[in-house]
């Protein structure tokens, strides 16, 4: 029996946040040490000036030279904290005057491949889910642009209020990035509100290679996810949330608690953090990256992520080089590698919507050998008209090319019927 999954282990590739950086852990030993809250300066002040100094190298890295930014508890609540300054900045009367204020029906857009949460904003802010309309996503998992505009434009003539847009860079499953400057161009000439959602394509954000084919056009967005926990290997948790107007974040949450956040204290007040945010006690997640970024350095970020990319792409060039045995499903733009093992009987089987339901029907099966045997972990799941398939993620630094080679020869060996 195993009763710990050994997530930062170099051969476990099922999920988007893994692998074990000492120098963060050593941050979160010190936090859980320290033992503060992140509300207020008076009882985190150095932890406060740490968070200031490290989001707003991460809003320059995005291309910003002012703005404000947040940690939040995870990649879904700092997506809703976009979605809450989009509505906050298009109807600021809603916070006082609520649901009736706003006249007529608000409708928010995001592709069919975006991550669950952006429609879970529609849930619990009150528009319901129908109001979050997927648009549809190329075969790579793109967002369409031009559906975009037609879904705006039929919303409009229905009558109904289009706010705000979700364009992903980096999407959960294929780890497509949305072409973000047609997007950015049609959020103009309506005027609504644009959210990147980098969750987990954000840490390309360091890479001068990368960094212009998947991620230019980031700076004209109003707000943006990207979570160090994901591909900077931060521990977790660690989200941020980004926002260009700098006002936002602190206009729509206040509630000028005062008790709390009392605005006549012997510092400057603004770094009373807790009065911006709809948690009241807030996690220390800033110290454990803080410390990684000084022992790493923003070069060592850059490098890290172009090494996880070539692993990627040497096991991409690898599942190409056995097309008896692995199907390539998409071409990746990041270290989402989607495919199929194809055991001996089906090999020479042509590749009908027969074969790939079997292939579907394979991989849980496959999965499940994986966790029997104790010496591979690879995701899957069924995306779109496709049945089941394995999403394998490189963001672990732990991995080898050897663990690649690892990883396609015990596949071929746990499938051998
Ligand atoms: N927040 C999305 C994470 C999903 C995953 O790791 O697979």
């Amino acid at each position: 029996m195993v009763y710990l999954t050994k997530a930062s282990h170099p051969h476990f590739f099922n999920q988007l946040s893994c692998g074990l950086d000492l120098v963060s852990m050593a941050g979160e030993w010190l936090t859980a040490t320290a033992n503060t809250n992140m509300f207020t300066y008076e009882i985190a002040p150095v932890f406060i000036l740490m968070e200031s100094v490290v989001l707003s190298k991460m809003r320059e890295i995005i291309g910003w030279d002012s703005g404000d930014s947040i940690l939040a508890p995870g990649g879904s609540i700092s997506n809703l904290y976009a979605f809450l300054s989009a509505r906050h900045s298009m109807f600021p009367g809603y916070k006082e005057k609520g649901l009736h204020f706003i006249k007529g029906q608000l409708v928010m857009f995001t592709s069919c491949e975006s991550h669950y949460s952006v429609k879970s904003c529609a849930s619990v802010c009150g528009l319901g889910t129908d109001h979050c309309i997927e648009v549809p996503a190329d075969s790579r998992g793109k967002m369409i642009p031009s559906e975009l505009e037609k879904l705006i434009v039929e919303h409009k003539s229905k009558g109904n209020i289009p706010f705000f847009v979700n364009c992903t860079a980096g999407t959960t499953v294929f780890g497509a990035f949305d072409p973000i400057h047609e997007i950015a161009d049609i959020c103009k000439k309506y005027k609504l509100w644009l959210h990147v959602d980098a969750a987990w394509g954000g840490g390309l954000l360091f890479s001068r290679k990368y960094r212009p084919t998947r991620l230019d056009g980031i700076e004209r967005a109003d707000s943006v996810t990207w979570n160090p926990h994901k591909l900077m290997g931060t521990l977790l948790q660690c989200s941020t949330v980004h926002f260009k107007d700098k006002m936002v974040l602190t206009s729509c949450n206040t509630m000028s608690a005062d008790y709390l956040f009392m605005q006549d204290k012997l510092y400057d007040v603004r770094y009373d953090t807790g009065d911006k945010v709809i948690q009241c006690g807030r996690h220390n997640d800033i110290f454990k990256l803080w410390l990684q970024w000084r022992a790493k350095g923003t070069e060592g970020f850059e490098q890290h992520m172009d090494r996880l990319m070539e692993l990627s792409e040497y096991m991409v060039k690898k599942i190409k080089s056995m097309p008896d045995k692995y199907y390539l499903i998409v071409e990746p733009e990041m270290m989402n590698i989607s495919f199929w093992y194809i055991p001996k009987r089906l090999r020479m089987m042509p590749h009908t919507s027969e074969r790939i339901k079997i292939l579907g029907e394979i991989v849980p099966k496959l999965k499940g050998r994986m966790m029997e045997a104790g010496t591979l972990m690879i995701g899957y799941q069924p995306q779109g008209n496709l049945p089941n398939f394995f999403r394998n993620i490189i963001s672990n630094a732990a991995v080898r090319s050897e663990d690649i080679d690892f990883l396609l020869a015990e596949l071929d060996r746990l499938g051998q019927d």
